[in-house]
């Protein structure tokens, strides 16, 4: 009897110990103003699902864009965004990408593999050189 019980309690553990090793997504909330992001940077964990919130408060068309990045599991809310014209050299497809117009809030998910530090920008003319560029630092796990 008294040794069932103890399988019991160390069944329950080994359950707990699974269900805390897998990783929380991390929400993250970026606003696109004036020409400008805010934050302009912001900390992600390599392995741990990003669910990135790109909110767009300006009277203009944004995204949000990068270039290279090793990552997974990458899924956009509305695709919508990947049919908005992109100022980009031919052939040229941002890993990451997610846009959203004058007011609207749009999602992307993805989850970096590999940590160091990545730039975004968005990709409507003349906006990076405008200031709408900020640092992904992916730290590791
Ligand atoms: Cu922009």
């Amino acid at each position: 009897m008294r040794n069932q019980v103890l399988t019991a309690i160390a069944a329950g553990t080994l359950l707990l110990g699974a269900c805390a090793s897998r990783p929380q997504p991390q929400e993250i909330t970026l606003t696109a103003t004036t020409m400008s992001y805010d934050p302009s940077a912001f900390e992600a964990t390599a392995g741990v699902p990003v669910e990135l919130t790109f909110v767009n408060e300006d009277a203009l068309e944004h995204d949000f864009s990068v270039l290279e990045i090793p990552v997974e599991s990458v899924s956009e809310a509305d695709p919508m965004s990947a049919e908005h014209e992109m100022q980009m050299g031919a052939g040229v497809e941002p890993v990451l990408h997610v846009a959203a117009e004058p007011g609207a809030t749009n999602n992307l998910t993805f989850t970096p593999t590999k940590p160091g530090t990545y730039e975004f920008f968005c990709t409507v003319a003349g906006h990076k050189e405008a200031g709408m560029v900020g640092t992904m630092v992916v730290l590791a796990r």
